[in-house]
């Protein structure tokens, strides 16, 4: 893939110069957050990791090419454009070749990092596996690219809309370690806790750092997960969400939402029951996760 590679100047250099970068995604800004918070959301996180010292690399897909870094133009365009593919593995080569307009998810800003040598990621949360996916068989790509892929995403663990168990639970058969960053529970996005513990807290960006180094210097292949609970003061009551996400849920069955339709019908119906809250919850999370992922990016740099 490296031909469909185009690096902005800033990225570019960063990588040669062995700084550190983070990676982010483009889904959340195109189907995640509605404009123009979502054109907010995105240049902050920005400024974040520069505040941390690190270069962020925006990834997309446009004219053909997987872009690592963003310009502010191409930012804009994300965030204002309708039809824009939502791309994980399966869509890739299509969205390329048809050179249309796709916003990277989890899965795809995985492998497109990967491929640029970038090994942290900075994102809300990440896709799982659906409640009822035993039925359905709903099961994010994120997954499937944890389990191969050589990057670590730094998440406020996984929307309660998910089956937080099963989620872990694949990623236990696939090897793929959730550190939960100052934690001993899976958070879940717009809480700070969930039922579920994590496999090993760790609380300095160092500690994680030499973790991943060694993994992959171990020749273990796939990704990682650095859980980062929502700030306190942003974070929703754990029940209280839950009965809302419960609600969202069989709406977006009632409405026959199904395959990727279904996390973005949910986000924006979670949203409307709570007033704008979870809104208000998803912003400050993603702005933690970037400072985390700029303190590990560097430390990883370091070592
Ligand atoms: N979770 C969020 N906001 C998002 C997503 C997840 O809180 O925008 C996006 C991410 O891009 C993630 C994708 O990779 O949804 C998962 O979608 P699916 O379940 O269709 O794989
Ligand atoms: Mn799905």
């Amino acid at each position: 893939m490296e031909q469909f590679l185009s690096y902005t100047k800033e990225v570019q250099e960063a990588l040669q110069n062995k700084q550190p970068v983070v990676a982010l995604e483009s889904t959340i800004i195109s189907h995640g957050l509605p404009y123009p918070q979502n054109l907010e959301m995105a240049r902050k996180v920005e400024e974040i990791i520069r505040e941390q010292g690190a270069v962020p690399a925006t990834i997309g897909i446009m004219d053909g090419e997987v872009k690592i870094g963003l310009t502010e133009e191409e930012l804009n365009v994300f965030a204002t454009s309708e039809n824009v593919h939502k791309v994980s593995r399966r869509d890739f080569a299509h969205v390329i070749a048809q050179r249309e307009l796709g916003a990277t998810t989890v899965a795809g800003t995985m492998i497109a990092a990967e491929l640029a040598g970038i090994k942290v990621f900075a994102t809300g949360g990440i896709g799982g596996v659906h409640r009822e996916g035993e039925i359905t068989w709903d099961v994010s790509a994120d997954l499937t690219e944890l389990a191969q892929t050589n990057v670590a995403v730094v998440c406020a663990g996984a929307k309660s809309i998910l089956d937080i168990g099963r989620t872990l639970e694949y990623l236990e058969t696939h090897g793929v370690p959730v550190i939960g960053y100052k934690t001993n529970t899976f958070p879940s996005f717009y809480s700070r806790v969930s039922e579920f513990g994590v496999d090993y807290q760790i609380d300095q960006p160092e500690a994680v750092a030499k973790s991943l180094k060694t993994k992959w210097d171990l020749g273990l292949e796939g990704g990682a997960i650095i859980a980062n609970p929502v700030p306190e003061h942003a974070a929703l009551d754990y029940n209280k969400i839950e009965n809302v996400i419960q609600e969202a849920i069989t709406e977006a069955k009632n409405n026959n939402i199904t395959g990727k339709e279904v996390t973005p019908f949910i986000l924006d119906k979670v949203k409307s029951l709570t007033d704008g809250q979870s809104l208000e919850t998803n912003l400050a999370l993603v702005y933690h996760n970037a400072e985390v992922a700029g303190l590990i990016a560097s430390a990883y740099q370091e070592n």
